[in-house]
């Protein structure tokens, strides 16, 4: 999508600091980190949230959680331990609408919540 600020950090239009790509993911840092590691993990393919996820999409989907597996080994932190979460919409406070799963690490993480 042209006005997509993710789809440009895939085109390379846009800088990031990236640390995975593969065929359909890419994967680079927050630019406000809400941990000391927290790395945004997403789809080459745009598609606005987890809701517009389609039959042809699981296996990006899945593809994205071996990532995230193949990143927290890569900035060792996965002994110590990491979370990954999407925000979907409004409630769970989504502002980029591209799909983008969150990993945090590097600290004791707060428990999950409102
Ligand atoms: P959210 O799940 O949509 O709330 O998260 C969007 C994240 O994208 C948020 O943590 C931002 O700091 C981050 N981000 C970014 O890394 N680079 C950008 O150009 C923009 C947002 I805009």
């Amino acid at each position: 999508m042209s006005d997509c600020i993710f789809c440009k950090i895939v085109e390379g239009s846009l800088p990031s600091t990236k640390v995975y790509e593969d065929d359909r993911v890419v994967a680079f840092h927050d630019i406000q980190p809400a941990a000391p590691i927290h790395i945004l993990i997403i789809p080459k393919k745009h598609f606005a949230s987890l809701n517009e996820a389609g039959e042809s999409d699981w296996e990006v989907i899945g593809q994205i959680h071996k990532a995230a597996q193949e990143i927290a080994k890569k900035l060792d932190v996965a002994d110590s331990g990491y979370r990954v979460v999407t925000n979907c919409g409004s409630n769970a406070g989504q502002v980029v609408h591209h799909l983008h799963y969150h990993l945090l690490a590097g600290a004791k993480l707060a428990p999950l919540g409102v």
